[in-house]
């Protein structure tokens, strides 16, 4: 079954002016299409060809990392074009609510999650995710790595690997970080996630 990109949720050009629509063919034409095309030449003729997403991130997470890589790269993307919308919808009350149990206010929740963002070395992802005590926090992972093969369900994320940022703010990451949370971040479907989790 050859795995295929999924169609992102808006028009090329509906993140503008906080996100361009030649970082968008870039991101998402270009690299996301990669780790697509990639897989299924990886996969191919194995027994991980007939397998969901998921169930082939989560059986070459231990035993091969190309496959992993490429895997877990389609699913971060896909779920970072789902965290996104063209115009930021208000923090839904039960989403709201969680974060203020968890980290004692809105505000303090955007302060740990930017400086998470920012102080990741290299490559990565930084995540809202829901820990198996019920309680929300603020993750990054490296490369590929994703919640999915973890106990934390992923409820948000902000890709941080360089070519999220570089056509449109070159080095400033947290320029990227802070636009992308301020403006485009989807919170009905953080709160749906949350609600499922
Ligand atoms: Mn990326």
């Amino acid at each position: 079954m050859p795995f295929t990109l999924p169609p992102l949720p808006y028009d090329r050009t509906a993140l503008e002016p906080h996100m361009s629509a030649e970082t968008i063919d870039y991101h998402y034409g270009k690299h996301h299409q990669a780790y697509v095309t990639n897989l299924n030449g990886l996969v191919a003729g194995t027994d991980m060809d007939k397998m969901s997403l998921e169930d082939v991130i989560r059986a070459s997470a231990a035993r091969d990392a190309k496959i992993f890589n490429n895997a877990a790269q389609i699913w971060n993307h896909t779920f970072f074009w789902e965290s996104l919308a063209p115009q930021s919808p208000a923090v839904p009350k039960a989403l709201a609510s969680a974060i203020d149990e968890s980290f004692g206010s809105f505000a303090a929740f955007r302060e740990a999650f930017l400086n998470e963002g920012k102080g990741h070395f290299g490559s990565g992802w930084a995540w809202l995710v829901k820990e198996r005590s019920g309680k929300l926090a603020v993750v990054s992972t490296h490369d590929a790595h994703t919640p999915l093969t973890g106990e934390a369900v992923a409820l948000f994320v902000i890709d941080v690997w360089e070519h999220a940022y570089y056509i449109d703010r070159r080095n400033d990451r947290g320029a990227f970080l802070s636009t992308v949370f301020d403006k485009l971040a989807n919170w009905d479907k953080v709160a749906e996630r949350l609600a499922a989790a």
